[in-house]
């Protein structure tokens, strides 16, 4: 039987959200496209992208999304609920998978006030236009928020981990663990600074995402054109004057 195939919809300069997608399509070895980093002529770019959030019906309100079929499915969380049962990146009981769920939210809540560090007033405003409010909001960002939700992280890894056995979010290995892998490195990238002294506090989180890396389709992955490096267009920005100084 062919093996399914998945066309992924996203901006194609950046890895903002649609790396969540990305890394776990990446790591299931699934069979899908970057729809809009490929050219016309095959069928890609950004007009592909826009004809599917213009078509009647129940279109996407904002990338990323994942067609599949007939299916058009969009919200990252959403997707990855979506997909990683079918190429096996969550375990089977309802239960792991409602709470794979949760935490995808979680970490969809994060990245929400990741995008707001850099764009507090509007995202339709350059970060020149609101670098006052941005300089205000990343020091209760890096001071109240990290320590919230990466505290909060940190205790399922801790409860999870075993006597030299890393732990994952769900107890076993899931597409969970691959996002948390990207919001560590996208807060490495963000804050150095701030991140660097932060390596026992969170040791759990960093213990998970060494093991992420490591994980062969991941690490081919990362090594690759196909992962974009992290810039000033994506969501995880670094500004040297919001990090600590
Ligand atoms: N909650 C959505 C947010 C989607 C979203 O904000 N997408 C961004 C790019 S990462 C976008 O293009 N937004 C356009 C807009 O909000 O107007 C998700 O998690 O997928």
């Amino acid at each position: 039987m062919a093996r399914d195939k998945y066309d992924l919809f996203y901006w194609p300069g950046i890895q903002g959200r649609g790396e969540f997608v990305r890394l776990a399509l990446e790591d299931a070895g699934a069979d899908y496209r970057d729809v809009a980093r490929l050219s016309k002529a095959e069928g890609g770019g950004m007009e592909a992208m826009f004809a599917l959030m213009k078509a009647p019906g129940l279109a996407p309100f904002a990338p990323p999304f994942l067609r599949h079929g007939k299916l058009v499915v969009a919200q990252t969380a959403n997707i990855l609920q979506y997909v990683a049962p079918r190429v096996g990146l969550v375990p089977a009981a309802e239960r792991a998978r409602v709470h794979a769920h949760q935490l995808q939210l979680t970490i969809a809540d994060f990245a929400a006030e990741v995008h707001d560090v850099h764009h507090p007033i509007a995202s339709s405003l350059y970060y020149e236009d609101q670098k006052i409010e941005a300089h205000r909001k990343a020091r209760h960002f890096r001071e109240e928020r990290i320590p919230k939700y990466l505290g909060y992280f940190e205790r399922l890894l801790a409860g999870n981990a075993g006597k030299g056995r890393v732990g994952h979010a769900l107890g076993k290995f899931s597409y969970v663990d691959l996002s948390l892998f990207q919001v560590m490195a996208g807060l490495g990238y963000m804050f150095p600074r701030t991140m660097q002294r932060t390596r026992r506090k969170y040791a759990h989180l960093y213990a998970l995402a060494g093991k992420v890396e490591l994980r062969p389709r991941i690490a081919a992955y990362l090594a690759s054109p196909r992962r974009l490096p992290f810039n000033e267009q994506g969501l995880f920005r670094h500004y040297p004057e919001l990090d600590a100084q």
